[in-house]
């Protein structure tokens, strides 16, 4: 049985940035996320018993290594829980402007899991889908879900898995600047291992940070827009501070994204709502209110280029598509 599974990209708003299990993917902070509509995947899985080895195509082309291995991650964990041992070929449409650069794991590792599970015949709740997601990338685990949704942190493997917020039915979008399609140089399983290890900074990133998600889940409820996208701005500084004191010290921001920062705190001040956040990468998303978000790309794309600023609206969770 060969099925089809639909998953969003997210970004998030209060950062996942460290885990306390590497293998489970349990995190050391709880996290919360916008789904957004305008970049996602779709992954096909069947399980083939005339197949030797797993076989993984992203955009067509055949993938090892690496690429195939995190891929694995998931089809073992769906193998053991369904009682099938065939091998499975799995194939990946990336809906990802090519150039843009923006990280694919979490609507890639949400996709495979929905696809995989279904695919074994596993009817999996959207509770488990989250913790299999999970299991191939931290971040995946919120794709699940559409619009605000929050990763809880959890105690062990049951209980660490994402749940919705609210849907953000209501005047929000984001703003992507591309800035560099260059590979990352470090990559954020590896960044957030050395800052967890040797940032002193660090403890303080997960003290504060549960109060942040406290504060951004009240403003969640009250429609209040700024307090959320100042939350926002605030986790992401503070989530990149902690690279500055790890051992060998890193960041992910390039002259441009400082360039961009300050561009979005200046149309702020000119009176539009718009708040900037950015992971592990150059790239600054910018979140704002959707009926000013055609106004604020141009402003963005004059200077950054038209090619450079997508808009993006709200996505829904998993969806399978046959
Ligand atoms: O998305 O090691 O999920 O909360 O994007 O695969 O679990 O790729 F900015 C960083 C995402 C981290 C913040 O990390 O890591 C966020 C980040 P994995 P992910």
């Amino acid at each position: 049985m060969k099925k089809t599974v639909r998953a969003h990209t997210n970004i998030a708003l209060i950062k996942y940035w460290g885990k306390r299990d590497e293998e489970l993917i349990l995190p050391m902070n709880s996290s919360l996320s916008l789904t957004l509509d305008a970049f996602y995947t779709d992954t096909s899985v069947r399980f083939d018993e005339t197949k030797t080895e797993d076989e993984f195509y992203l955009n067509d082309v055949q993938q090892t290594g690496s690429s195939l291995k995190k891929v694995q991650v998931i089809l073992d964990l769906v193998r053991q829980q369904s009682g099938i041992s065939h091998k499975a070929v799995v194939e990946s449409q990336n809906h990802v402007p090519t150039a843009a650069g923006l990280a694919s794991s979490a609507s890639g590792m949400a996709a495979l899991a929905g696809a995989a599970s279904a695919a074994a015949g596993l009817e999996l709740s959207r509770k488990d889908l989250s913790r299999l997601a999970r299991r191939g990338s931290g971040s995946a685990s919120r794709s699940v879900y559409g619009g605000f949704v929050e990763w809880q942190k959890g105690t062990n493997d049951l209980d660490s898995h994402a749940v919705p917020v609210d849907d953000a039915d209501w005047d929000i979008g984001m703003l992507f600047i591309l800035l560099n399609k260059k590979e990352k140089s470090v990559s954020s399983r590896e960044g957030m291992k050395r800052t967890v290890e040797t940032s002193p900074f660090y403890p303080s990133w997960v003290e504060s940070t549960e109060q942040d998600l406290i504060q951004m889940k009240d403003a969640i409820q009250n429609r209040d827009f700024d307090t959320i996208g100042k939350l926002t701005e605030r986790s992401a500084l503070k989530m990149h501070a902690t690279t500055l004191g790890a051992v060998e010290p890193f960041t992910y921001w390039e002259p441009d994204s400082l360039v961009a920062m300050e561009l979005v705190r200046t149309l702020r001040s000119e009176g539009f709502h718009c708040y900037f956040t950015m992971d592990a990468g150059p790239n600054v998303k910018v979140l704002c209110r959707m009926s000013e978000a055609k106004e604020l790309q141009r402003h963005l794309a004059s200077r950054f280029g038209e090619d450079h600023v997508l808009l993006s609206g709200i996505g829904e969770g998993l969806k399978e598509l046959s």
